[in-house]
């Protein structure tokens, strides 16, 4: 079926699926590594892009590419790369737009290892980044250099919550030919289009609200621009980070419900931020749907709902955050989000612990911050859990 005209729902259901000859209602699986030609002519056809099919999984594949074509249908992109991992995807991503000598600035407070990978690896192969808040764009202005190539921004970032305005950065980084790269993996396509917006790429890591089940780990990458793709589906080809066809049927089955859980995952965030920011032994909640959060305007503006992800500070700090972590037991004691299950963690020990201690409080990623990602269970068992351990503080 022809989904480009259709709803966001309808997409999601259908674009990029297809049906075998059995009709099969569901994308089949290929789990094959290569792909026979018929002929020799064919063969080379195929090699010479003369011909439209597939020829070894890492290169392309019918279950991965269904997987593909939908989320660049959600985002509104030209085309979309599945990764074995967000990771993999990030990676991608800095491989294909910086060579040595080259800079990039980055939003301070993003994914841990997204710019531990950068001050580690990337750094010895000799490229240069700034870390700054994008929240504040004239941080963003003030660090542009002669040699930068791209701006990398998370919205809202991992774990702070805080927002960049994704249209006025991609206007101050186009003006420079600088590449624009969103993370939108906390947002999802259903609440935020990067690419709508002014950005270049958006970023996900599939692991979270677009799987949704956590049962998988993967990565995605959707290019606004021809070329732009090109450059990073070459990248994955060569650097081999492909997802697997079993891992793209089962994000292809997870996506279907994004609407569905997202929805319910945020009117229960709501009301747990609600609970959280009136409670004496909470410093402060960081959640978008709250009108105290400092960028609720903007959250509004770019974003279709303030999703599932709240951030909080314990007015007990680290104690206190572990004492917390030690007593809830309806949600897990886990890193990763974005699955049908509540989770807890700490950054400053957990996601975020490769970043230098300096760095991560520069960033506001404070000792006692506290990340809690919002399920989908009756949001009256989660308070209480909340309340149970709260009181053990
Ligand atoms: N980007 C964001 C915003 C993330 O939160 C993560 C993982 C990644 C990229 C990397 O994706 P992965 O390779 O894990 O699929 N975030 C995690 C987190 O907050 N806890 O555990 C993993």
């Amino acid at each position: 079926m022809d989904t480009k005209n259709a709803g966001f729902n309808t997409k999601l259901i259908h674009a990029g699926d297809f049906h075998d000859e059995y009709g099969s209602a569901v994308t089949p699986i290929y789990q094959t590594s290569t792909f026979a030609f018929k002929n020799a002519q064919h063969g080379a056809d195929l090699f010479a892009g003369k011909e439209k099919g597939f020829i070894y999984t890492r290169i392309g594949n019918p279950t991965i590419g269904a997987l593909e074509n939908k989320l660049a249908e959600l985002e509104n992109g030209c085309g979309g790369i599945a990764l074995a991992s967000g990771m993999a995807a990030v990676t991608t991503v800095y491989m294909t737009f910086l060579g040595q000598g080259q800079h990039i600035i980055c939003t301070s407070a993003v994914y841990g290892p997204s710019r531990a990978v950068l001050e580690s690896h990337f750094a010895k192969f000799g490229v240069e980044s700034t870390f700054v808040d994008s929240s504040n764009l004239k941080e963003i202005e003030d660090a542009i250099r002669p040699n930068t190539k791209l701006l990398y921004l998370e919205t809202p970032a991992n774990p702070t919550m805080a927002l960049t305005d994704i249209k006025k950065a991609s206007e101050i980084a186009h003006k420079h030919n600088i590449i624009v790269v969103v993370d939108n993996t906390f947002s999802s396509p259903y609440l935020q289009k990067p690419l709508d917006l002014g950005a270049d790429v958006s970023l996900h890591s599939l692991t979270k609200f677009i799987n949704g089940h956590a049962d998988i780990v993967g990565g995605a990458l959707i290019a606004k621009d021809p070329e732009i793709y090109a450059k990073l589906r070459k990248t994955m080809v060569y650097m081999g980070g492909n997802m697997d066809p079993h891992q793209a049927y089962l994000v292809i089955r997870g996506v279907k419900t994004l609407t569905l859980r997202i929805d319910r995952a945020q009117e229960n965030a709501m009301k747990v931020a609600d609970y959280l920011e009136k409670h004496p032994k909470v410093a402060w909640v960081k959640y978008p749907g709250l009108k105290s959060f400092p960028q609720y305007e903007l959250a509004k503006e770019q974003m279709k709902g303030p999703g599932a992800m709240i951030s909080f500070e314990l007015k007990g700090g680290y104690e206190a955050g572990v004492t917390l972590m030690d007593n809830v037991h309806l949600a897990l004691l886990a890193v990763s989000l974005g699955g049908v299950e509540s989770l807890i963690q700490h950054p400053a020990s957990m996601t975020h612990a490769g970043v230098p201690k300096e760095a991560r409080l520069q960033a506001n990623i404070t000792e006692g911050l506290v990340r809690y990602a919002v399920g989908i269970e009756n949001v009256e068992d989660i308070i209480a859990d909340l309340d149970h351990a709260l009181a053990k503080i």
